[in-house]
């Protein structure tokens, strides 16, 4: 009999399809499908027997790094301190998850290593961001941000992301202390490189799923265009309709309404600075590293 699920987890050549009792079945795609070039990929939804998977519904979103499909939303894991909080890297990610059409997130963890005044800073500036994306400040040790972390992840297939180091794992054991996804202690204790998170897979949790992922030493932009990066940054898209040329690129162009709000200060200048960088940065990329020219 033929039934409706979701991949979970990627085991060698096996996939693990969960149906909507929660049922998991451990089988392999049908050969038809390798022959037609589809290959499917945790957060697939499927149509499945005992046997095999037979049909892979159309992907809502499609990751590429970490290979995963069907995304809610990205939890972005940034932490105050070790390693230091960073705009840049905030930045370039939340571009990378408006890149790929998903809704992020913002963690900010490790908020204990934060004195009053550090915190009340960081604070004034991602007030910033509250405007367009959520923002939730969480701490392992204190415990806070926990229930806003759990109310905002019920129900959602919950990607983690961030800097290697973040506390992704460690948020995750957190909110899910049954769990106990290895983190950074135990990997030293190994003597093991600088990720500990390794696969992907999507764990059960609070009737949706999440997904521990490893971090990233460097963020590249491979696949992307710079004239592209404007429509990522939903804050400068909202007030481009104001710049004077319908293609503003908000670099350099008289009548800009981006550069005029930066000089106003009505954007936050780490933002407007952060974009530039990242349209220099892919100006500037060798056509020779991207990967659909390899
Ligand atoms: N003080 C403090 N330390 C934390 C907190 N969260 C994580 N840490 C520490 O930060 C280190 C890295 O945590 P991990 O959870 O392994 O980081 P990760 O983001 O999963 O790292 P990768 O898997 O390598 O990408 C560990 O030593 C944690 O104990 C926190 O809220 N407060
Ligand atoms: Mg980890
Ligand atoms: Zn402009």
């Amino acid at each position: 009999m033929e039934k409706q699920g979701r991949i979970i987890k990627l085991m060698g050549s096996i996939y693990t399809v969960v149906d909507d009792e929660r049922k998991k079945y451990k089988i392999k795609p049908l050969g038809i499908l390798r022959y037609k070039n589809i290959q499917p990929k945790v957060g697939d939804l499927v149509v499945f027997n005992d046997d095999s998977i037979i049909e892979v519904k159309p992907r809502m979103n499609d990751l590429y790094r970490p290979m995963i499909a069907n995304v809610d939303q990205v939890l972005l894991v940034n932490s105050a301190k070790k390693p230091d909080f960073s705009f840049l890297l905030l930045d370039k990610f939340l571009t990378l998850i408006e890149a790929n059409d998903i809704k992020p997130v913002i963690i900010i963890t490790k908020v204990d290593l934060l004195e009053n005044d550090e915190m009340k800073a960081l604070k004034a500036k991602l007030n910033y961001y509250e405007k367009f994306y959520r923002v939730i400040y969480f701490s392992a040790i204190s415990e806070i941000g926990l229930d806003e972390v759990v109310e905002v992840t019920k129900n959602k297939v919950n990607v983690l992301a961030g800097q290697t180091g973040a506390g992704k794992s460690t948020l995750l054991n957190t909110i899910e202390p049954t769990l106990n996804i290895k983190t950074d202690e135990i990997s030293k204790a190994l003597g093991r490189g600088k990720h500990t998170t390794r696969h992907v897979e999507l764990i059960e949790f609070k009737e949706g799923y999440i997904a521990d992922t490893p971090g990233f030493s460097k963020l590249e932009f491979v696949d992307y265009q710079a004239d592209q990066i404007r429509f990522y940054f939903p804050d400068f898209f909202k007030l481009s309709s104001e710049c004077k040329f319908y293609e503003c690129t908000h670099m350099h162009e008289p009548g800009c309404a981006i550069i005029s709000a930066y000089q106003k200060n009505e954007i936050l200048p780490e933002r407007y600075e952060d974009y530039r960088f990242i349209y220099e940065e892919i100006k500037v990329q060798k056509p020779k590293y991207r990967r659909d020219e390899k």
